[in-house]
């Protein structure tokens, strides 16, 4: 029975592999790029606005004025560019080539184009201040572009990611209370939704149970949206979002500004923005037909949903499997969803959560991030990614939902790497920190999880924080913050176009996602620690091939010194060779390897089954 079964797979193992590397549609109209698993893509994340100018016809969006009224100053970093989709289409050789193969894109719906209070306005760039989310904003393109666009990335056997939020719409609802527009948050206990304005205020919705029973009846009860504040909708902005049921006041939670603590992480507003009441059933059918109307029309792969903390678990837990179904019914069978959780602490607890009580399929790994940033920019000891790695049988699925986990060591909100490294190890010389960026590449190309590069970091970006600060322009850009900084890995700087395969970042990046797609392993494998450490220096995992059980060991040094160590493998991985760096050709006992490393330097040995 086991003979046979083994059999079996070794002759499925060729038509395995060619589907998952495969770009060709079978002759049946099936395409084979659908029948990767989310944890075979390596993910290139862009921002639409900074990546690149196909036409600078649509640089205004259809707008007229200065740039409060278009939303455009390609010199300034809160402001449209310029970066459209007909530029990404432009730009895919590029991005292929680096290895990926799978893109993110920021949010593409149309968005209110400027916001803010006098003197401190920024444009809607970015994409996180939709009004229209049917629409695509017409500083990016047309329907038309979005076709030719998602038709080009699926024609080269690649996926397309769209960035979602239903947590917020622009801002565009006000309280009467608050000239200013900032409200401290009123919760629900200070005002609850049956009184007017607070405890002694006139008694409002009758009978209306609160916003945890979830049923069409009892949201019908609701029909005053003034119980902490007195929201209204400006005058000529009574129509402004799309759909029309989006205008009315009572879809929002109205309680002022969240303080991301308590009842107002997913109630409040986040900075003024409109938080949307996603406990109404109303709300939750809106989204879905909205959502899945994307992935109708365009075939879309798989969404990345933008602070997926701040809604209510019960949204996610109708809003998932309806995508799910709706992909499925669209011949997208492993559709990809990954939610925002934002954090700046090692904390996997907290990622898994909403695994498990959202029933998220997958979240951004941001513990990932901080476990690099602590072993790699800054002194803590190896110990801190076994830790991490440890932490995995927490998320819903346990390893195989880490396994496809979006890992990323670069973002548009936390910055980059190289700036981490800056920030960190300001006595480093150009050449060091260049090699903690490969290392920390090595990492994310080779480690659990979908490697999720974030554009710019194969040009060597850095930029001095997050946000706008690490929204570089691809294309040449205008903003003098961004052009006065060295680059890691050239003598370029973001005044030029930056789109250049050479660049040792890119080299040494689309090396390892080559390596990585040619091993199942280090995509599909289970990983197992090896050797950790409470300082800097070696940290050694093993991936095993889950359909030959071959070993992969993969070894890092993050200390400034040279070390030697024997490592324990499989007491049946006798041989290796290298795939990269030099390994020893054989374990010098079954179950013990020796490896030797540079500062700073990795190795990638591979057994070798055969006998
Ligand atoms: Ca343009
Ligand atoms: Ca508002
Ligand atoms: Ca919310």
């Amino acid at each position: 029975m086991k003979t046979t079964a083994r059999h079996l797979l070794l002759l499925l193992l060729p038509a395995l592999a060619m589907s998952v590397a495969g770009a060709t549609p079978r002759h049946d109209g099936h395409d084979a790029f659908r029948d990767r698993l989310p944890e075979d893509e390596i993910i290139y994340f862009l921002l639409p606005d900074r990546f690149e100018n196909g036409d600078p016809a649509n640089d205004r969006g259809g707008l007229e004025g200065d740039r409060l009224q278009t939303g455009f100053d390609p010199t300034s970093t809160g402001f449209y560019h310029g970066g459209d989709l007909k530029g990404l289409l432009a730009r895919l050789d590029y991005i292929q080539g680096l290895g990926a193969t799978a893109i993110w894109l920021g949010p593409i719906f149309k968005n209110k184009a400027v916001q803010g209070s006098p003197g401190h306005e920024s444009a809607g760039y970015h994409g996180y201040w939709i009004t229209d989310f049917t629409a695509i904003d017409p500083h990016f393109g047309t329907e038309a572009d979005l076709h030719t666009l998602a038709d080009a990335i699926h024609g080269r056997g690649m996926k397309l990611y769209l960035d979602i939020i239903v947590n917020h719409t622009a801002d565009v609802i006000r309280y009467r209370e608050c000239p200013d527009n900032h409200c401290a948050y009123r919760s629900v206990a200070d005002y609850p939704y049956t009184r007017r304005g607070g405890l002694t205020g006139e008694p409002i919705n009758e009978g209306f149970e609160g916003d945890a029973v979830q049923t069409t009846a009892n949201f019908a009860r609701l029909t005053r949206p003034d119980y902490a504040y007195t929201p209204y909708v400006p005058a000529g902005e009574e129509h402004l979002k799309v759909p029309d049921w989006l205008n009315n006041p009572l879809y929002y939670h109205n309680r002022g500004e969240s303080t991301f603590r308590g009842e107002s992480s997913t109630m409040g507003d986040f900075a003024s923005l409109d938080d949307v009441m996603t406990e109404n059933p109303r709300v939750v059918k809106g989204f879905i037909e909205v959502f899945g109307g994307w992935i109708d029309q365009y075939g879309i792969d798989g969404f990345r949903i933008d602070t997926a903390q701040h809604v209510n678990p019960e949204f996610w837990q109708a809003f998932v499997p309806a995508m799910l179904e709706r992909a499925k019914a669209r011949g997208i069978p492993h559709f990809h969803i990954f939610g925002e959780v934002y954090t700046g602490e090692m904390d996997p607890a907290r990622l898994a959560e909403h695994t498990r009580v959202d029933r998220l399929p997958s979240v951004l790994d941001f513990a990932f991030l901080a476990a690099l940033t602590d072993t790699i920019a800054r002194h803590a000891g190896t110990d801190e990614l076994a830790r991490l790695f440890a932490a995995d049988p927490l998320y819903e699925g346990g390893p195989d939902t880490a396994r496809q986990l979006p890992t990323f060591i670069s973002n548009h909100d936390a910055g980059r790497f190289a700036s981490f490294l800056r920030h960190e190890r300001p006595g480093a010389s150009s050449a060091e920190l260049l090699q903690r960026l490969q290392l920390a590449d090595a990492m994310l190309l080779t480690l659990r999880g979908v490697p999720t590069i974030y554009y710019g970091d194969e040009q060597g970006f850095v930029g001095l924080g997050g946000d706008q600060a690490a929204r570089q322009d691809m294309f040449a850009s205008r903003v003098a913050s961004y052009n006065d900084q060295p680059l890691l890995g050239t003598t370029s700087t973001t005044a030029t176009s930056n789109f250049n395969p050479a660049h040792p970042l890119y080299q040494s990046i689309a090396a390892l996602a080559k390596l990585r797609q040619a091993q199942p392993a280090l995509r599909r494998g289970t990983q197992l620690v090896r050797a950790a450490g409470e300082t800097p220096g070696l940290f050694a995992v093993s991936r095993i091939d889950p359909v030959s059980g071959a070993e992969i060991l993969l070894a890092f040094n993050t200390g400034s010194s040279a070390l030697s160590a024997q490592v324990r493998v499989n007491t049946a991985s006798l041989r290796f060779k290298a795939l990269h760096g030099d390994c020893a050709a054989r374990a010098d006992a079954p179950g013990s390897y020796h490896v030797q490393l540079a500062p700073l330097d990795f190795v990638i040995c591979a057994s070798e089954t055969a006998p």
